[in-house]
């Protein structure tokens, strides 16, 4: 069908069984970016079908071999930087300068895959007997399903997906529904650097689909990053299935806290940072501000000012600060979660929820707007809107009396436990926190958000389990052989165990 973009699979673009398309759409205007198929459990088997009949010979290739077709999309990446940065804009609603370091980002991912292939792997490990040479050595697991957001619709893809490959797994890719577009792009990287047929395949769709992928026997790994409603479901699914694996990063409630020796300048703009850009939308933006007493009024006064100002606007110009939320349907969940923040009783500072016309840009009427929202709340009250995950701009001011200990309480007071930022100039409180706080990502005078792919990427508690980026991923998509040769011609066993043979000839 020329009229929709297709699937991508065992090499071929191919329409799918189902009849349905659907539409991408630019969250700043509402323009519809293209129409792509829909599609359905049968096209996801027919994808991992291809996937496993190619596994054998893509494993068969040297590491370095396999990573030659990553190098083909890194250069790609970096020529296309302006280009597909707009693209991302448009589609996801991000502001040009977060458009393009999700580009930047992909591209540094693919470079760490690409280049660990020249890397050693695995360990020579000491035996008890000289004769032995003991190692550990890694086989690809199979087929891969990679199931990704929108809020990082290039990045986040290669995290999974550039790792898997290069340690010779295929794969089995859905993006997420809002951001299909992008999706097209990767899958035309893909294909324009030669991959071989069913190394590399796309579906498009919705959750229907993604379930496909993650109750199909034949897919050994699942990597998922997105929601924790989601999350949790899959690795309920797969948690007790012998053979199958899911790594899944979740979201946060996270924080940033503020103690008594911050340097508020630091604290403000942490804050600020880790609260408002990608409108909130990122799993690691910060919800919650654990504030000491002694600063909280100027804290306060210099937050609510900068959230009161902040611009938000069309995500394409220069000047804008945050673009809009990715969808209406988000939009209703956030607002939702502001009117409940006030029938639980909070102090509402700042209320921008419904914009007023002339902030909104022309030509942009049909965008899903909205503008910070922040309010104070007592920190021991047990509140919906202090502990449940919003992903977006509503912000929670939560003032503390005491040492760091009790921020720190604070801060591990949800069931989240992804990314966080303490602001101080107190090296023994920066310890403190570094050592107590629940967390996959912590942060020292920095804002909570903006993780390099060299570092681990996940989270503790709810937020995950911690693999889906860098060696990380090696680890999900990868098995152990623990693996020894005997140079001898006689059999010697560690630990003193005879391996003499006696019979009752003996
Ligand atoms: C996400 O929050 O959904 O650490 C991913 C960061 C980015 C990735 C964020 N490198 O903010």
């Amino acid at each position: 069908m020329a009229d929709a973009y297709e699937h991508y699979v065992d090499g071929e673009w191919v329409a799918g069984e189902g009849a349905e398309t659907f539409q991408s759409r630019n969250p700043a205007t509402g323009e519809t970016l293209g129409a792509f198929r829909r599609g359905t459990p049968a096209d996801v088997d027919r994808a991992v079908a291809a996937a496993a009949d190619a596994f054998e010979e893509w494993r068969a290739l040297s590491r370095i071999e396999r990573a030659e077709y990553l190098w083909d999309v890194y250069h790609e990446l970096r020529d296309r930087h302006e280009e597909l940065g707009a693209i991302v804009t448009r589609e996801c609603g991000k502001e040009i300068s977060e458009g393009k370091a999700d580009v930047t980002e992909a591209w540094h991912m693919v470079e760490w895959a690409a280049g660990d292939a020249r890397h050693p792997k695995g360990d020579v490990v000491p035996s008890e007997i000289p004769e032995k040479d003991a190692y550990m050595r890694r086989k690809p697991r199979g087929v891969t399903g990679c199931i990704t957001p929108w809020n990082f619709p290039v990045a986040i893809p290669y995290w999974h997906m550039a790792i898997a490959l290069v340690e010779g797994n295929t794969v089995v890719w859905k993006p997420a529904e809002q951001t299909p577009w992008c999706g097209q792009i990767i899958a035309e990287m893909f294909d324009d650097a030669g991959i071989p047929d069913g190394v590399f395949n796309l579906v498009q769709g919705y959750g229907d689909a993604g379930n496909a992928i993650v109750e199909h026997d034949e897919v050994a790994t699942v990597l998922f990053t997105g929601s924790a409603e989601v999350g949790h479901q899959i690795q309920e699914k797969l948690g007790g299935v012998p053979g199958r694996r899911a790594a899944c990063e979740m979201g946060g409630k996270n924080a940033v806290v503020v103690t008594e020796r911050a340097d508020l300048d630091v604290a403000v703009h942490s804050a600020v940072m880790s609260s408002f850009k990608t409108t909130g939308q990122r799993c690691v933006s910060s919800e919650r501000l654990i504030v000491h007493t002694d600063v909280y009024d100027e804290f306060k006064a210099r937050f609510v000012d900068i959230a009161e100002s902040i611009a938000v606007g069309d995500p394409l110009a220069e000047d804008t600060f945050m673009g809009p939320l990715i969808e209406p349907e988000h939009f209703e969940k956030v607002s939702k979660y502001n009117e409940l923040a006030r029938a639980e009783g909070v102090n509402v500072l700042v209320d921008r929820t419904e914009l007023d016309a002339e902030e909104i840009p022309d030509g942009h009427e049909a965008g899903n707007w909205i503008g910070p929202f922040v309010y104070e709340a007592d920190p021991d009250a047990d509140l919906r809107c202090t502990h449940e995950e919003v992903f977006g701009p509503h912000v929670a001011l939560l003032e503390y009396e005491g040492g760091i200990e009790r921020a720190v309480e604070l801060q591990n007071d949800t069931d989240y436990g992804l990314a966080g930022a303490i602001v101080s100039e107190d090296y023994r409180q920066i310890n403190y926190y570094r050592d107590h706080a629940e967390l996959g990502l912590a942060y020292g005078n920095l804002p909570c958000i903006g993780a390099e792919v060299q570092l681990p990427f996940g989270g503790v508690k709810k937020s995950g389990n911690g693999y889906p980026s860098a060696r990380e991923a090696i680890e999900a998509v990868t098995d152990r052989t623990a693996w020894t040769l005997n140079n001898s011609t006689e059999i010697q066993m560690a630990q003193g165990l005879s391996a003499d043979i006696k019979t009752t000839e003996d």
